[in-house]
């Protein structure tokens, strides 16, 4: 359980310690037609198969549950301080082995470079993720492989989050909440912060120097709250996030804005996992973090100071209550954990 597995295979014959072969996530665009199959067809079969930690969960639903979970107050684990980076490159390394054990294959989940049009209509194009919702039908995902009648939500965030609970795909790209993705230049801004983060690391952290919140894309934040036992942002729908929240909003949309309850589609949601579009857009943040890991070396703060799982040698949950005690100081080399990134 706490071994990585790494893609089988040493490059040359020589008996002298040898590196095992990095596994290789690519561009979506650079993906073959059997690749995007092979991919998809592992998502379905994990909806399919039990989780391996809770046999009432299928597998897929299990990272559903966590993701959600995680923003419960008193684990509020994963966003808005920075352990964002590492709680979510965690997420991946067992999502990818998970399509691995179900299909058999050497999946790695492909990242989506939201800043390159050809990238984002590959993304959701119907023999892949399929398209954005149909306004005629409530927003529903009505293409690909994907659509309502076929993918069934079944863990739902509380409705505090999700005052409609739909048990299926919605979709608004693109809408008046965020026309626009973020921009290659923003990516290069984002990569020019001086600190991984920065006091009081939380999502208040300033975006001059910490790249962490720079990239997680809280603006004007006023604080966090527990509210019914949920960590909430103090920010509103209507304020302009940046980076990583943009892309979640820009997937999901969100509309009746005016509405006590207004309403958002599956990305804006803290079951936002329940889209699997979910793991491209982490795989995404990923690399870009493992690039500012190339150019500024792989530092990680605070040491200490935060509450327990967000400290530089701190485990984190649900992984340790699955037997994984991985720190956050063991999750910042990638070629360490086995794989890379592909060049766009
Ligand atoms: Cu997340």
């Amino acid at each position: 359980m706490l071994a990585l597995v790494v893609a089988a295979g040493c490059s040359g014959g020589s008996k002298k310690a040898h590196q095992p072969e990095l596994r290789v996530r690519k561009d979506v665009t650079q993906l073959t037609e059997q690749e995007k199959r092979d991919f998809v067809d592992a998502i379905l079969k994990l909806k399919h198969r039990p989780s391996p930690w809770n046999p009432k969960l299928s597998y897929y639903d299990q990272f559903v549950w966590w993701h959600t979970n995680a923003f419960d107050c008193q684990i509020d684990a994963a966003h808005m301080w920075p352990s964002f980076l590492p709680w979510h490159r965690k997420l991946l390394m067992l999502f990818e082995n998970a399509l691995r054990k179900v299909s058999g294959k050497p999946i790695t989940i492909p990242y989506w470079d939201w800043t390159d049009p050809n990238a984002t209509a590959a993304v959701f194009s119907p023999d892949f993720f399929g398209g954005g919702g149909d306004p005629k039908h409530g927003y529903a995902v009505t293409t690909g492989p994907l659509r309502k009648g076929k993918w069934r939500f079944n863990v739902l965030g509380p409705k505090l989050n999700d005052p409609y609970q739909r048990r299926y795909l919605v979709r608004d790209l693109g809408s008046s909440i965020a026309t626009t993705l973020p921009t290659a230049e923003q990516v290069n801004e984002a990569l020019a912060r001086p600190r991984y983060d920065y006091p009081p690391y939380d999502i208040k952290a300033n975006i001059k120097y910490s790249f962490r919140n720079f990239l997680e894309g809280w603006r004007h934040a006023k604080g966090m709250k527990c509210i019914k036992g949920t960590t909430v942002p103090l920010v509103t729908l209507q304020d302009p996030q940046q980076m990583h929240n943009r892309v979640h909003l820009w997937v999901g949309g969100a509309w009746d804005l005016k509405r006590k309850k207004p309403r958002a589609g599956s990305m804006v949601l803290n079951a936002s996992p329940n889209d699997p579009v979910f793991w491209l857009h982490h795989a995404n943040i990923d690399r870009i973090w493992s690039e500012w890991e190339r150019i500024h070396g792989e530092v990680y703060e605070p040491r200490s100071g935060l509450p327990n799982g967000k400290n530089l040698n701190d485990t984190m949950w649900p992984y340790r209550t699955i037997g994984i005690e991985t720190t956050i100081a063991q999750l910042l080399d990638i070629r360490k954990l086995g794989y890379r990134y592909s060049a766009p």
